[in-house]
């Protein structure tokens, strides 16, 4: 069903902080900044050595964001785990059949083009997942 761990996505208040903390004491490469409005973020993503592998920085655009509501509640720290697929239409389609809540009735749009949804933390263990189809740039 997921092909392997996209991102981490780790909420925090500000973007170029959290960006220069990244680089600075982990070493970290920001290998992409992009502003996607409908998701109200402002987000970067850091490569983790070569591996493939990343930790993505959300930063709110506005009060009422996701990430706004997250960092209110919660404060800075993790805020999502986001799998790899290769069709998300189809997987969100097969965790619907299993009872699970996606939050959108068809994929959005996120990072780099990709198309995304997201279980309900609720129905997965108190985690909010997200599904990750990335399409190849035509
Ligand atoms: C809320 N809850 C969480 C949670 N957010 N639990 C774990 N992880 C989270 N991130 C819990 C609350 O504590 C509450 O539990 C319950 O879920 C329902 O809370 P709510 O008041 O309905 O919560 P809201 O209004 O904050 O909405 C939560 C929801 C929202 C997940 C529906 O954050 C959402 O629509 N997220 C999807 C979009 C998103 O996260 N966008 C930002 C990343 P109790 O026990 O108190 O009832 S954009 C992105 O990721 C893109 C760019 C990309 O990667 O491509």
């Amino acid at each position: 069903m997921f092909t392997r761990i996209d991102h981490v996505g780790v909420a925090v208040p500000d973007l170029d902080v959290a960006i220069a903390f990244y680089e600075s004491t982990f070493g970290m490469t920001c290998a992409h900044v992009e502003v996607n409005e409908a998701q109200g973020v402002r987000e970067a993503m850091m490569a983790v050595g070569d591996s493939g592998s990343y930790v993505q920085l959300l930063a709110p655009l506005r009060p009422d964001s996701a990430i706004a509501k997250f960092l209110d509640r919660s404060g800075p720290g993790i805020q999502q785990m986001a799998y790899t697929v290769d069709d998300v239409e189809a997987v969100s389609g097969e965790l619907r059949a299993k009872g699970l809540r996606l939050l959108y009735e068809s994929a959005r749009v996120g990072t780099g083009g990709s198309l995304i949804n997201f279980i309900h933390p609720k129905d997965a263990g108190g985690v909010l997942v997200e599904l990750v189809q990335h399409v190849e740039a035509s």
